[in-house]
């Protein structure tokens, strides 16, 4: 599976992050969460960044000055990538845990909201990607799902609730909607991210969708079939230092078919 990971700058940290890394990293360093997406053409709707709260992660440096969070799976297949200074070589500065990160402020690439919130998700894989997942609403229907069910019940999560209620601005034109992810949402009649059966119909029919008949309605490629304007973006991202290639063996128990 070829990914594009996204590098989302920490501006803020939660204070519990903040405490775990005292004294950890060297003056000045850049700390990055690096969420794993198969769209990066809908990145300009990210609106938070979602950790899997009892997943544990690792600050693993990539170069001297810039460090990634990630699980330690995603770390052991980085370090064969040519993504970190040494080849094969993993150096961990320090442990996270899922739950600490949350309310960390970060930067996304590309999103018409610069600054986002890392918010907590229940069903983020460890076995997949990076562990952590840059959330598109108005693409992804689990994402809709999970934005929306956050929103309900703030503080039963931890939240503030306006963490949760960033604006969903539409990204990508198909036949049936511009905003594809809570249209089938609503239509599959799906009530809160644990409708997994339905979520996973969803998201099938969201990929499909959007990519054979989608047309992107921002940004540099505006009016662009998806098609096209999706290995064009991720070059843009990776030109301008804000993404990198990654790629992962299938994994025959997670995989989508298709
Ligand atoms: C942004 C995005 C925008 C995504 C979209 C999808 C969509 P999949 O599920 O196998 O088809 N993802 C990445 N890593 C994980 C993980 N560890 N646990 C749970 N979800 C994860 O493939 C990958 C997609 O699943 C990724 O692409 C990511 O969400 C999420 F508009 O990134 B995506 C219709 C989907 N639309």
């Amino acid at each position: 599976q070829e990914y594009t990971a996204l590098k989302l700058k920490v501006l803020e940290w939660a204070p519990k992050a903040e405490e775990a890394l005292q004294g950890k990293l060297p003056e000045g360093a850049s700390v990055y969460l690096c969420p794993a997406t198969l769209r990066p053409e809908t990145m300009y709707g990210q609106t938070c960044c979602f950790v899997g709260p009892n997943l544990k992660y690792g600050v693993f440096k990539a170069s001297e000055k810039e460090y990634f969070v990630i699980t330690e799976r995603a770390a052991k297949n980085m370090a064969y990538q040519g993504i970190f200074a040494q080849e094969g070589v993993i150096e961990k500065a320090a442990d996270l845990v899922g739950s600490d990160i949350i309310g960390t402020l970060v930067n996304a690439p590309l999103s018409f909201h610069p600054q986002v919130r890392v918010l907590p998700m229940d069903t983020v894989l460890a076995t997949k990607g990076t562990g952590v997942v840059t959330s598109v609403p108005s693409d992804s229907p689990d994402d809709f799902a999970m934005v929306t069910e956050l929103a309900k019940k703030a503080d039963f999560y931890g939240i503030k609730k306006e963490w949760a209620e960033l604006e969903i601005f539409p990204i990508i034109q198909t036949p049936t909607s511009d905003l594809l992810a809570p249209y089938l949402v609503k239509k599959l009649k799906i009530a809160s991210p644990k409708d997994a059966k339905q979520l996973l119909e969803a998201k099938e029919l969201a990929y499909k969708e959007g990519f054979y008949q989608g047309v992107m309605k921002v940004g540099d490629y505006k009016g662009e079939k998806v098609e096209i304007a999706k290995p064009k973006v991720r070059e843009q991202l990776i030109k301008a230092g804000d993404a990198f290639a990654y790629s992962e063996p299938e994994n025959k128990v997670v995989s989508r078919s298709g």
